[in-house]
């Protein structure tokens, strides 16, 4: 075999065992969250707090935050710090959108202004924390947006269920937030997967590690 020959298949070996090892190392957290005192366990932030000396990049892509049918779709919407989000009004109404601080800092209050239909007006959030939003026109109207410091976050659904996809193995603080109740802390480990053997064959049936953590909050 030339040396050319050579090299290109060590890096080919290499790229595919690179690739397995992305691949074994995927771990999904995930549980249930029961809220006590609560008419729901829906719309629960899950997230992973902050990992000291690791800095993640907000997504290029925007997030979107509608406006549609008096009310602010999605009720809460969860981001990276950094992100930038779009505010779209999909009503023949004009809306406002206002909030009145970030993480409870009064100083960080913002009035994006009011617009018509199909016009869109963006902001970038640097500012962790949770952020309520308001509509100067319409009083009832409320959503939030909540800024975490890592990519590792998800909302619970109608049964409080939660499912944080492909974090790396690791020791984390698992973090809650939600309209209601009180936020909780508890203590993560995403083990590492190490037989690389027990790889399936097929894509069908890909292997995950998951971490289970049930969480209870309080009103
Ligand atoms: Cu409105």
């Amino acid at each position: 075999m030339t040396k050319s020959k050579k090299t290109i298949v060590s890096a080919t070996v290499l790229l595919a065992l690179v690739s397995l090892a992305n691949f074994a190392w995927a771990g999904d957290v995930k549980g249930k969250v029961t809220a006590q005192g609560m008419p729901s366990p829906e719309n629960i932030v899950v997230y992973i707090d902050s990992v000291p000396g690791k800095t993640f990049l907000p997504p290029v892509q925007h997030a979107i935050m509608d406006q549609l049918r008096m009310a602010f779709i999605p009720h809460v919407l969860v981001i990276v710090k950094g992100t930038t989000v779009n505010f779209l009004n999909d009503d023949p109404v004009q809306h406002n959108v206002y909030w009145p601080a970030i993480n409870h800092d009064r100083k960080l209050a913002h009035n994006m202004g009011t617009w018509p239909q199909g016009i869109v007006r963006s902001f970038t959030f640097n500012e962790l924390g949770d952020v309520p939003l308001l509509c100067k026109a319409h009083s009832e109207m409320s959503g939030y947006i909540v800024v975490v410091p890592t990519p590792y976050f998800a909302l619970t659904d109608k049964e409080g269920n939660y499912t944080i996809k492909d974090v790396p193995p690791g020791q984390y603080t698992l973090k809650t937030w939600s309209e209601k109740a009180q936020p909780t802390t508890q203590a993560i480990t995403v083990r590492e997967v190490k037989d690389t053997a027990v790889k399936p064959a097929c894509n069908c049936c890909p292997m995950t590690q998951v971490t289970n953590a049930d969480l209870t909050v309080k009103e």
